[in-house]
């Protein structure tokens, strides 16, 4: 009785260079054995693993330099080989699902896929808001800086990534689960008008308004959303292997509320899960609760 769905390109990023700790590479492994594949299949989909993009080592160029910038070439070129991976899958008519990885990769992310739409919304799920530049950055580390990038702020070497800038507008974009942002991440959100639900606002409305508002907000002037998941927007008692901790985040249930209605509007086009790291992980806890997300998000229900 399956319906026909559309075919679903996994693709793995093992990236670890965005940020300094090691392991968020194993993100991707951990997923797969996860049974991210099996889940998605029990689901009707058909799935096809593409395999991991090349990584370089940390540190071989350049580990910090005067740009405020870590590693940045070899970020740089792992995303230009994401985003035409992305960007092959789009083309194929196939749905890319993009396992992480820190979430530096994002920006492989949307340049192979914003260039498909007119207007690409993005829900960025997550307890930052990755808006920080190299000179705004109290740590260099790129993860924190990816949502800037798309909106064309930082470095050219970034945002020039795919070739062309920016990849999203202001006014598409909606953060859920923010609880620690920089002074000029702030500014920035400010500045641009960006919108933000909070911890506050999730506790104050509840995830079923917020997700009704982030939903009407990323479609009324778009045509395709892409889906950012940071697994840091769990709390971290969900989602202990994660690299920047911030406690009181969503719950598990809270996200999966999320993805739930996510599914039932069908908006979602795009997707990457980033930031599980097994090695400061509990026997796979937060790889496992990212495959039930994505099993959620993909319209998984228990009847
Ligand atoms: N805002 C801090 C920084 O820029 O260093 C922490 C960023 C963490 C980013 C994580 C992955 O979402
Ligand atoms: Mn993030
Ligand atoms: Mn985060
Ligand atoms: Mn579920």
């Amino acid at each position: 009785w399956q319906t026909v769905k559309k075919k679903v390109s996994i693709i793995g990023v093992p990236m670890d260079l965005g940020q300094t700790r090691r392991g968020v590479d194993m993100g991707p492994s951990a997923m797969r054995y996860a049974g991210v594949i099996q889940r998605l299949e029990s689901l009707g989909y058909e799935v096809d693993d593409r395999g991991d993009v090349e990584i370089g080592r940390p540190g071989k160029l350049d580990v910090k330099n005067e740009k405020n910038l870590k590693d940045l070439d070899e970020v740089v070129k792992a995303n230009e080989s994401l985003g035409n991976a992305v960007s092959k899958v789009v083309e194929e008519g196939n749905f890319p699902l993009v396992l992480g990885g820190d979430h530096s990769i994002a920006i492989g992310s949307l340049a192979g896929v914003a260039n498909k739409y007119e207007n690409l919304g993005v829900i960025w799920y997550d307890a930052h808001g990755d808006l920080n530049t190299g000179d705004t950055s109290p740590s260099g580390n790129i993860h924190g800086m990816p949502l800037a990038v798309c909106l064309g702020i930082g470095d050219s070497s970034l945002t020039q990534i795919g070739g062309y800038a920016p990849k999203i507008k202001s006014e598409n974009i909606v953060i859920v689960g923010a609880r620690s942002l920089d002074e000029g991440e702030k500014e920035l959100i400010r500045e641009k008008g960006i919108k933000v639900f909070t911890m506050h606002e999730i506790d104050r409305l509840g995830m079923t308004n917020v997700m009704e508002e982030a939903i009407a907000h990323v479609t009324k002037k778009t045509d395709g959303v892409h889906l950012s998941l940071d697994l840091d927007a769990l709390d971290p008692h969900d989602a202990p292997g994660v690299g920047t901790p911030v406690i009181g985040g969503t719950t598990y249930r809270e996200a999966h509320l999320a993805m739930e209605m996510l599914a039932e509007r069908d908006i979602i086009t795009s997707t990457e899960f980033v930031e599980v790291n097994p090695i400061l992980d509990n026997k796979n806890q937060t790889a496992e609760a990212a495959v039930g997300l994505i099993g959620s998000l993909f319209g998984e229900k228990l009847l």
